[in-house]
């Protein structure tokens, strides 16, 4: 998408009317999750545990608008309670240890598995291409295509590089869903 950061981040000002937008965070466990929301939350890393159930907090990428993320952990038995988060998602944040191949089918079975439940249909998302610091890391345009994410065209999409430790491209991935968000929801309202 050929659009600067300085171009989003005025489109997004001067656009945006909702109030309260759901963004459900989501990837296999170790992803940073929980190391990314309190990046995003409090601009500093905080010593994560595995997380049990789920963190949730508000965000405000700009100025008038919330987001509420959720950050989603109930473990690899028990992701059909996911499914309660899909009903009210605006947004899916997807986060993936890039330096860790050996995981990454696993991860895609995840992604797919949300995206193709009904009340995930038309929801846009952001892969967060994460841990981008460490040596051999794939970048963004290699997983898309090792994860093979253009076979999910009927999603907006986007794969951002970020590293949750410094904070580098977490806020860029953020206002990249706010925007698909909102697109996704224009181009909706006009076919109607
Ligand atoms: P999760 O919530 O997805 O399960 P966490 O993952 O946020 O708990 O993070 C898992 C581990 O990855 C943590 O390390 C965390 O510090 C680390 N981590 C998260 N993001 C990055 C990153 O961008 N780069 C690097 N190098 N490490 C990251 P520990 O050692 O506490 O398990
Ligand atoms: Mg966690």
């Amino acid at each position: 998408m050929g659009v600067t950061v300085s171009q989003l981040h005025e489109y997004l000002a001067s656009n945006y009317s909702e109030i309260k937008t759901k963004v459900i965070l989501l990837g296999l466990d170790n992803a940073g999750k929980t190391t990314i929301l309190y990046r995003l939350k409090l601009n500093r890393t905080i010593g994560t545990i595995p997380t049990i159930g789920f963190n949730v907090e508000t965000l405000e990428p700009i100025q008038s608008m919330s987001l509420i993320v959720w950050d989603l952990n109930y473990g690899a038995k028990r992701k059909h309670l996911w499914k309660v988060h899909f009903r009210d998602a605006d947004g899916l944040l997807f986060a993936l240890d890039s330096a860790d191949s050996g995981r990454f089918d696993e991860a895609r079975t995840d992604l797919k598995y949300i995206l193709e439940d009904t009340d995930m249909r038309m929801v846009p998302f952001v892969v967060l291409a994460n841990k981008q610091d460490i040596p051999g890391a794939k970048s963004p345009s290699e997983l898309l295509e090792l994860l093979d994410l253009e076979k999910f065209q009927s999603h907006m999409m986007h794969v951002q590089g970020c590293c949750a430790v410094t904070g580098d491209g977490l806020m860029e991935a953020v206002q990249r869903l706010v925007f698909l968000i909102k697109e996704n929801k224009r181009q909706r309202m006009s076919h109607r």
